[in-house]
């Protein structure tokens, strides 16, 4: 009996372990290569609501956001191809785009199809959401957020990298949206460093996807147990001749 015992035991322990190693993450770094823009200061003068709300200096515009090293933050990593049509299940937490000092928190972001995203306002002025999708399967919203408006939510129906932000009231505001269909993406941080976890054994497509420089793509293999590393460097266009 203690032997079944033992044996139904370690049993039930491979089965434990081997439910979690079906997956592997996936960590990269991006790095940028080429002359590092300034990031001017972004004159917020016709609303002193938002240049009230920068006490440590003016907001700056987030275009191209890299360190001396050339470690680049916001960089939108995603699974472009390999996933074969699988469906995933949505989400039932939302995803978060804050309007804070007249300036979208995160700048670039992702969220599944169908997953709701709480567009926030934590200023006490008027902003005006109005998302800008090229895909026809997804609907443009443009909507007021009076101060008092504290949060919307909006949902997109289908994939598209990426689905523009911009405010109607504040010229220089404006955000990146990835709608992908399956929880395989992630947004370098200020390190340059992304993590897309769990993602099924499997040969797939990645892609880099930044707002001001072209896409970069890397063919990436992952085993049922352990972590797979991918690393981009990307570069401004060759000027036109
Ligand atoms: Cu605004």
């Amino acid at each position: 009996m203690y032997f079944l015992n033992r044996f139904v035991l370690i049993f039930c322990l491979i089965l434990f372990k081997s439910n979690f190693a079906l997956a592997g993450d996936v960590k990269g770094n991006v790095k940028y290569e080429g002359g590092i823009p300034k990031m001017k200061p972004i004159k917020m003068a016709a609303d002193p609501i938002c240049d009230g709300q920068h006490a440590g200096g003016p907001a700056r515009s987030e275009w191209l956001l890299a360190k001396g090293d050339g470690s680049l933050k916001n960089v939108f990593v995603y699974v472009e191809d390999g996933l074969n049509g699988k469906k995933f299940e949505v989400p039932s937490e939302s995803v978060v785009l804050d309007q804070v000092g007249c300036v979208y928190v995160p700048h670039v972001s992702g969220v599944q199809v169908g997953q709701n995203i709480d567009i926030l306002n934590s200023d006490g002025t008027l902003h005006n959401v109005h998302s800008m999708p090229k895909n026809k399967n997804n609907k443009a919203f443009n909507e007021a957020m009076p101060g008092a408006r504290k949060k919307i939510t909006k949902k997109f129906d289908d994939a598209e990298v990426m689905v523009r932000m911009k405010c109607d009231v504040h010229p220089w505001m404006g955000a990146y949206i990835g709608v992908v269909n399956h929880p395989f993406y992630a947004v370098t941080d200020e390190n340059g460093n992304f993590t897309i976890e769990n993602l099924p054994p499997g040969e797939y497509t990645l892609k880099a996807w930044h707002e001001r420089l072209p896409s970069k793509t890397a063919t990436i293999k992952v085993d049922a147990d352990g972590e797979t590393s991918v690393d981009f460097i990307m570069k401004r266009p060759p000027k036109k001749e």
